[in-house]
């Protein structure tokens, strides 16, 4: 498959509209996307008050092929009452991610008990009654409550209530498997675990560094900033050890000019090996002290620990930079002059970076290079990792974490006269664990897809089917419904963000409050999330505790309550009514005031890792394609890196010359985790040798259960792999 040589453009154009065709025509489509919601996808934060497809600074039309995908999806039709006995599992589990997406919106509760060859429709009566008879059957710490990104904040807040109330405090989110090495690694140096910019900021930088993330493809509305970036003469410096066309080049189909000329993006693009990141952003911290272009004063008076690592950076050896980074000293020089240039520089980042065993290390090297020339506590400047799930970081805010913040758990208390458990609650991975130690017996899943977002994905198979009871609330199939099934498995279908009955809220990367109106149900038979966790709630808690909970079922109730708990979200208690979208307190930092004890930010002197695999072996990185959201795929082919199918590795041609390969070759691709036999050598001049690519889900039955011991994130994007050649025959 032809490679094109920029991202967006007319494609971007031409497949709008052939999605809108699809989904019932050009209007109708108009219309949906145009309804005050915030977007479905990716964090940047669309819609809301202003309308849709309007962004933080109301600028419009911001439109993405992604947001298009999400929301065809929700409108497609009913999967009709007779599919569940015309497909058993055991012909579902053989369907693609793709195949399971398209099967139609989920409009029926459905039930599937161990021995059975298929999933049958249940009324919802008998549903809720399953469930809360499973979940009064056990210990409250024998139940996991695990959370996607894509609920609003009124549903995340309500069930972490109910499942903490029923007694545990395991309850986690997809964050485990995504950014959580941001926020500890943000938190551990500047007392904040989120963005200190605002949209606004990003618009007024002169220099961006965008470390280890696809934007073009994974956030591509963030394309439009920088292309004004570079416009007015500033400066991209990507990093990331593919290059990506469309960070190279991008079409933003809403500007003429952009359309028809493309956008020049990187203004210099690095490339590091895979997990050579912290090497190479500690090298550019010691070239910019050797050029002496650190802001003394501002180290002195806001940062703690900077004379220590002023010395640790003197102590790193320059061979060792170059060996643990994969990047010339020449080039580390570059970047550190073009940082020493420039007056407001923004460091932002995404899974390159995270999805790593020194997440958090990684994220502490960003911190420190960006305040070491004073970039963070300023307008225009500052720390931006670049969110995921379009409500991850709201469901973060309002609870949904093993452990509350101090002062939520004190005001819950107070608030609702209740008390709440203390025991130590588990994270994501460990709730696998211990639900393969046969330590957990049920589990609930507010969204996502546990299942296939899992590294080690037979390990995770193997440990869910341990479960007596798994309960999944969704709008679509996926994998997670027809693997690793437990004892019990039931789906309750319910409605999308757009379709809600009643407003709701998320929140943006940038720290910004949105409300979305809700709408029209398209389809009957799925219930609102809020309505189905309240009267679960009634079933499992009663009424007669400390919370009314048939009064939780009211959204705007929700609010207040979130309004008194969460500090900087007081302005929710009045939003229905001022209809006024916000900007969280406490979380943008214009000035250098840090949210430590004492003030000031911290510099980490964190240990620089030796690269993973050696000699025969590759490192490998595991990503999204163009044209998939997570461990949903909707079209096989990768556009932009010229692939028309997954079940391939990337290589450098000077590594599949080395390994004695040669193009189009079946391999086995092996490592210390499993095996997938059957994938096709793909030559990939735009990767950096010793490095490969292979496309998430699929390969996460490769990916070993590593995980980053600060921020228990798995090593995603570093896994050692090695590659057989299959048996000629089979070729
Ligand atoms: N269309 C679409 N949008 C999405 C999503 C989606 O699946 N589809 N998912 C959403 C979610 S939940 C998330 S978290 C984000 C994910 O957004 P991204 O982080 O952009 O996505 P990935 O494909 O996981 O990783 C991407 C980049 O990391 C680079 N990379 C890999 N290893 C390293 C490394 O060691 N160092 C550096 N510097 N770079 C490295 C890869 O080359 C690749 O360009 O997108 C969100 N938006
Ligand atoms: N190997 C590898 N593994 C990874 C990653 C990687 O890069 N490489 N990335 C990791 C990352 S960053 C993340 S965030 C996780 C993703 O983890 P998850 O968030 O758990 O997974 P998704 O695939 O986003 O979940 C999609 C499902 O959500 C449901 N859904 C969609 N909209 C709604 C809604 O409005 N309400 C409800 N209740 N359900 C809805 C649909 O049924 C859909 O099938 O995967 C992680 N796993
Ligand atoms: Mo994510």
């Amino acid at each position: 498959m032809k490679r094109p040589s920029s991202g967006g453009g007319w494609r971007a154009i031409l497949y709008t509209l052939r999605k809108a065709r699809q989904s019932g025509g050009l209007l109708k489509m108009w219309r949906a996307m145009r309804t005050r919601n915030a977007c479905k996808t990716c964090a940047v934060g669309m819609g809301g008050q202003h309308g849709g497809m309007v962004n933080e600074a109301g600028r419009f039309p911001e439109v993405c092929k992604k947001s298009l995908q999400a929301m065809a999806a929700d409108m497609q039709g009913a999967i009709r009452p007779e599919f569940w006995s015309t497909y058993a599992l055991a012909a579902l589990r053989m369907w693609t991610p793709r195949q399971l997406e398209t099967s139609g919106r989920l409009v029926q509760p459905l039930l599937y008990e161990r021995g059975q060859a298929n999933y049958r429709p249940i009324d919802w009566t008998e549903a809720m009654e399953r469930l809360a008879r499973g979940l009064r059957g056990v210990p409250a710490d024998e139940t996991f409550w695990y959370f996607s990104g894509r609920s609003s904040n009124e549903a995340g807040f309500l069930l972490q209530l109910v499942a903490r109330l029923y007694g545990t405090n395991n309850v986690n989110n997809c964050s485990y498997y995504c950014h959580q090495a941001s926020g500890v690694g943000l938190t551990s140096s500047i007392g904040s675990g989120t963005a200190t910019v605002v949209l606004d900021d990003l618009e007024q930088a002169d220099m961006v560094f965008l470390i280890g993330g696809n934007p073009a493809s994974n956030h591509p509305r963030l394309m439009t900033n920088l292309m004004h970036i570079r416009r007015r003469g500033g400066e991209v410096v990507v990093i990331n050890p593919v290059v990506e066309t469309g960070l190279v080049n991008f079409r933003i189909p809403s500007d003429v000019r952009s359309l028809l000329f493309g956008s020049p993006i990187a203004s210099l693009y690095v490339q590091p090996h895979i997990g050579g990141d912290l090497a190479l952003l500690t090298g550019i911290a010691k070239r910019i002290d050797e050029l002496g272009a650190q802001d003394h004063e501002f180290l002195r008076q806001h940062c703690a620990g900077h004379e220590q690592w002023l010395e640790y950076l003197r102590r790193q050896e320059w061979a060792e930079i170059h060996r643990r980074s994969g990047v010339e000293p020449a080039q580390i020089n570059e970047l550190a002059e073009k940082y020493a240039a420039a007056r407001n520089v923004i460091f932002a980042w995404t899974m390159g970076i995270t999805h790593h065993a020194h997440g958090v290390h990684n994220v502490q090297a960003i911190a420190n290079l960006a305040l070491m020339r004073g970039m963070v506590g300023r307008p225009h400047a500052g720390l931006l990792p670049i969110r995921g799930h379009s409500n991850i970081q709201g469901i973060g805010s309002v609870g949904v974490t093993p452990r509350l913040k101090e002062v939520i758990f004190q005001r819950l208390q107070e608030q609702f006269s209740i008390e709440l458990p203390t025991t130590p609650g588990r994270d994501t991975l460990e709730c696998i664990e211990g639900a393969d130690r046969g330590e957990l017996k049920v589990g609930f899943c507010l969204g996502g897809n546990l299942y296939g977002s899992n590294p080690d994905a037979a390990f995770a198979e193997q440990a869910l089917d341990k479960l007596d009871l798994l309960v999944h609330l969704s709008t679509t199939l996926n994998t997670g419904h027809v693997h690793g099934l437990a004892r019990q498995t039931i789906i309750l279908p319910v409605l999308a963000r757009d379709e809600e009955p009643q407003p709701t809220t998320q929140e943006s990367m940038f720290n910004y409050v949105r409300l979305s109106d809700g709408g029209p149900r398209r389809l009957d038979g799925p219930r609102s999330e809020v309505e189905v966790i309240a009267e679960l709630a009634q079933r499992l808690l009663g009424d007669s505790g400390p919370i009314d909970w048939q009064s939780m079922r009211d959204t705007g109730r929700i609010r207040q309550a979130i309004a008194q708990v969460v500090p900087g979200f007081e302005q929710l208690a009045t939003i229905d009514q001022t209809r006024q979208e916000f900007q969280i307190g406490g979380r943008t930092f214009h000035r250098p005031q840090f949210g430590t004890a004492d003030g000031r930010a911290v510099l980490h002197c964190p240990p620089l890792p030796d690269l993973q695999g050696a000699g025969g072996q590759l490192r490998l990185m595991t990503v999204r394609s163009e044209g998939q959201f997570n461990t949903v795929v909707y079209e096989d082919d990768d556009l932009y890196r010229g692939q028309e199918r997954r079940d391939v590795i990337l290589l450098h041609p000077r590594d599949v010359e080395r390994l004695g390969l040669r193009a189009e070759q079946l391999v086995t691709v092996r490592s210390e985790t499993g095996s997938l036999p059957r994938i096709l050598v793909r030559p990939f001049e735009s990767i950096k040798p010793g490095n490969a690519l292979m496309y998430y889900p699929e390969a996460n039955v490769l990916v070993p259960r590593h995980a980053d011991p600060l921020s228990r994130t798995p090593a995603f994007k570093s896994v050692v792999v090695t590659l057989e050649a299959a048996n000629p025959a089979a070729v």
